[in-house]
C-alpha cells in the first residue's frame, strides 16, 4: 500500500485506455478494459473527442456566459482519470524544507480560509493543429485546434497559507507537485506518475490548493477531490489528483519539466528553460470553415486570453488581413479570466472569407503571425486564420 492509502500499478501504455478504479483505501487500482479514459460525458456538439483527451468546441460556448461550466471544460489525462475516495485522500508534504512528513485530509485542508480566484485555465499545445494547417510543420502532440482553454474560478485554499502553518523552511527553493494518477508510459519507457516542479515563490505568490470549481465540487476528471493551481502557467502547471507536495532546497526536475513542456527543436537552444506564462490567444465563436447565412448585419463573436493578465485591445479582421478594426470588448478588468468581444460585419458578402483576430495584454504582449517551430508544438500564439463562407 503507498503512502496515500491507495495501491498503484502502472498502466503500460496511456493509448490503452482504461478506468482507474480506486474504491476505498487499501484497494488496488484496477484498470477497466475498454472503459473511458475520460468519465464525463462528452456529447460531439460540445467535444472533439481525442480518447484521453477532448476540447471544447467554440462554436459550443454561449457568448452571454463568461465562465467555462466544468461540464464543458476540456480535459487532459496523461493516463486516465483515477476514481479517488475523499474520505481517505490525503496530501503528503515532505522533503528538506519541511520538518518531517506531513499528512493533510481534506477536512484539515478545508481549516484554511477559501479564496476563489478567476483563472483562465490552458494547455500549453492549446492551437497546435495550426503548425500544421497554417505554417505546414509537424509537430508531435494532440492536434488541438484553440479549445484547450476555459475559464473558470477556483475554490481553496492558498498554498501559500498551507506552507506557513506547516513551518516550510525560507531556505526552500523548489516544490515538485505530484499526481496520483497512473505512471505514465510512453515509447517503452514508465516516466513515474506525472509531477512538475515549480519555484517556491509562486506557491507563495498565488497558488492555490483548489477542491473546487465554478462553486461545484471538482469533478473527477478535473482532479477530484484536490487539485494545485498555478494561475496564469501551462496547464501542466496544476497537477489534478494532487498526491504529495515535495518541499526542497534544492531545484527539484522532473521528466514534465526537462524533456517536455520547454520549447525545444528548430532554432531553441538546448538549455531553454521549463514553460511557465501562457501567451496570448484567441478565437472566435464559430466553427472553423462555419457557413454564416448572409444578413445586413453580421454580429461574431469571440474571446481572447493571456496567462500574464488581463486582455488591453483585440483588433479584428474580416478580409484576410487587409483591413483592421478594434473589436467591442464586453469585459474588463476581470481578473486573469479571459476577455469577451465582439464585431459588426456589415453587408458581408457571399462567398468565402478569412477571419483574423490579434490581442494585446496589459504586459503588451501581443499575437505574431508566425509562431516559430518547436518539435512539441507548444504556444502556438499566432494569429489565426479562420475560414467561414458567407452563404
Ligand atoms: N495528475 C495529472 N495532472 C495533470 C495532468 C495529468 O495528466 N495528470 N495533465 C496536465 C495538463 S497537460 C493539463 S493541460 C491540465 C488539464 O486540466 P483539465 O483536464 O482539468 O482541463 O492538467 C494538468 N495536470
Ligand atoms: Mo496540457
Amino acid at each position: 500500500m503507498s503512502r496515500n492509502g491507495i495501491t498503484r500499478r502502472t498502466l503500460l501504455a496511456a493509448s490503452a485506455a482504461g478506468a482507474v478504479v480506486a474504491t476505498t483505501a487499501g484497494s488496488a487500482w484496477r484498470a477497466v478494459a475498454g472503459a473511458p479514459a475520460i468519465l464525463k460525458a462528452l456529447p460531439p456538439s460540445q467535444f472533439v473527442d481525442f480518447g484521453t483527451n477532448a476540447e471544447m468546441r467554440w462554436e459550443s460556448v454561449d457568448p452571454r456566459r463568461y465562465l467555462t461550466p466544468q461540464a464543458r471544460l476540456f480535459v487532459r489525462n496523461h493516463t486516465v482519470t483515477p476514481t479517488i475516495d475523499a474520505s481517505s485522500y490525503r496530501l503528503r508534504v515532505f522533503g528538506d524544507a519541511v520538518v518531517g512528513e506531513r499528512s493533510l485530509s481534506l477536512r484539515d485542508l478545508r481549516r484554511f480560509r477559501q479564496v476563489e480566484a478567476t483563472t483562465v485555465h490552458e494547455c500549453t499545445g492549446n492551437g497546435r493543429s495550426f503548425f500544421g494547417s497554417q505554417q505546414g510543420e509537424t509537430v508531435s502532440g494532440t492536434a488541438w485546434t484553440l479549445g484547450a482553454v476555459g475559464t473558470v474560478t477556483w475554490q481553496g485554499a492558498r498554498l501559500g497559507d498551507v506552507l506557513r502553518s506547516l513551518g516550510v523552511s525560507r531556505e526552500a527553493v523548489s516544490i515538485q507537485a505530484t499526481g496520483l494518477d497512473p505512471s505514465y508510459a510512453t515509447g517503452g519507457v514508465d516516466y513515474g506518475p506525472v509531477r512538475r516542479p515549480f519555484p517556491v515563490a509562486k506557491a507563495y505568490d498565488d497558488a492555490l490548493l483548489a477542491w473546487g470549481m465554478n462553486g461545484e465540487p471538482l469533478l473527477p476528471d478535473h482532479g477530484y477531490p484536490l487539485r494545485l493551481v498555478l494561475p496564469g502557467w501551462v496547464g501542466i502547471a496544476s497537477i489534478k489528483w494532487l498526491g504529495s507536495l515535495e518541499v526542497s532546497r534544492q531545484e527539484l526536475t522532473s521528466p514534465w519539466n526537462t524533456k517536455w513542456y520547454r520549447l525545444t527543436g528548430g532554432s531553441y537552444p538546448a538549455d531553454s528553460p521549463p514553460l511557465t506564462v501562457n501567451p496570448v490567444r484567441s478565437a472566435w465563436e464559430l466553427p472553423l470553415g462555419a457557413r454564416l447565412a448572409r444578413r445586413r448585419r453580421l454580429v461574431l463573436t469571440g474571446r481572447s486570453w493571456s496567462g500574464a493578465g488581463a486582455i488591453r485591445t483585440v483588433e479584428v479582421s474580416l478580409d484576410g488581413g487587409e483591413h483592421w478594426q478594434r473589436a467591442r470588448l464586453a469585459d474588463r478588468r476581470r481578473g486573469e479570466g479571459w476577455t469577451r468581444w465582439s464585431v459588426d460585419w456589415h453587408r458581408p458578402t457571399v462567398g468565402e472569407h478569412t477571419l483574423l483576430a490579434r490581442a494585446t495584454d496589459v504586459q503588451r504582449r501581443t499575437q505574431p503571425d508566425v509562431t516559430p517551430f518547436n518539435s512539441n508544438g507548444y504556444f502556438f500564439d499566432a494569429v489565426v486564420r479562420h475560414p467561414v463562407t458567407v452563404v
